[in-house]
């Protein structure tokens, strides 16, 4: 004899307003859902990418930063890979790209694996080369601003480099002082002045003979009139730091308490949570 199970749907008994707020709970538990499965899906290396142009010293910070001390110079045409120690248990990747106009496209490659860009700036020599490396800037803000949406955009630190060499008077502040608003003073000057050529039409420099990139976008700002100001970027917050790398022309006593110059992009690094 066979016994054929009866069927009970399981919404018998439940009275009409209790399955509207089953389904409602229902509804509501699917948005949760889906709302953090796209939150989780948005997706942020954990590299410092070390960019910026040529001997704006990008391998004497890694170097310092890995092992302590600074390498002999040579012009690298590699990108240089080391994993850097930040409090204890943490190791941080770092990459240096090369300023080389053939090798920094590379640095796209290397965007989509960063938490962070520093782009380093020689500060001793920005009056003269401010030009040069505005465009270079230009650049890295552009590829930043174009990554696709679901990447969160790395954090951007722009380093006033060679602090050391900064020859400033006693009454004007301390050389990193100095040094970081000469950076940011010029290169939102020469930055503005990229972004006014663009908008009126005449198109800016392209970059180095490789190709003409007048199309290039990046540097949209939330100021009245749009006017080129690091604190308005809409691709997200800039920061500034300035160091040195100890080379070995410093005087202990010039040195003060940061032993290699490069405390301030530690403590940087450390609250950015990796
Ligand atoms: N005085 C001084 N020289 C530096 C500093 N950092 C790097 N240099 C020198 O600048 C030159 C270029 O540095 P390097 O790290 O090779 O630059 P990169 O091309 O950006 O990798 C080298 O001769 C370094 O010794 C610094 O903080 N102060
Ligand atoms: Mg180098």
């Amino acid at each position: 004899m066979s016994v054929t199970p009866e069927v009970v749907p399981f919404t018998n008994g439940l009275s009409p307003p209790t399955l509207l707020l089953l389904s409602l709970v229902l509804v509501v538990g699917l948005l949760i859902v889906i709302t953090f499965s796209r939150r989780k899906a948005r997706f942020r290396g954990n590299a410092l990418l070390l960019v910026g142009p040529q001997d704006s010293g990008k391998t004497a910070i890694i170097s310092t930063l890995a092992y302590n001390q600074t390498l002999p110079s040579h012009t690298s045409l590699q990108v240089n890979t080391s994993l850097v120690p930040l409090s204890p248990a943490r190791f941080l990747p770092v990459v240096d790209i090369p300023g080389h106009p053939r090798i920094r496209d590379q640095f796209q490659e290397h965007l989509v694996n960063a938490r962070a860009v520093a782009f380093v700036v020689d500060a001793s020599t920005i009056s003269r080369n401010g030009t040069t490396v505005a465009e270079h800037l230009h650049y890295v803000l552009h590829a930043i601003t174009s990554l696709p949406p679901s990447h969160l955009a790395p954090s951007l630190l722009i380093l006033a480099h060679k602090c050391d060499l900064m020859k400033t008077a006693a009454s004007s502040g301390s050389s990193t002082d100095v040094a970081i608003s000469r950076v940011r003073t010029i290169l939102e000057r020469e930055l503005e002045k990229r972004r006014e050529a663009q908008s009126s039409g005449m198109g800016v420099e392209g970059l180095g003979a490789e190709g003409e990139r007048s199309d290039m976008g990046g540097l949209d700002c939330s100021s009245p009139r749009g006017i080129f100001k690091f604190a308005d970027w809409e691709g997200g917050e800039v920061d500034f730091a300035g160091t040195w790398a100890n080379v070995g022309e410093l005087k202990d006593e010039e040195k003060g308490t940061d032993t290699d110059g490069l405390a301030s992009l530690r403590s940087w690094l450390e609250q950015l949570s990796l």
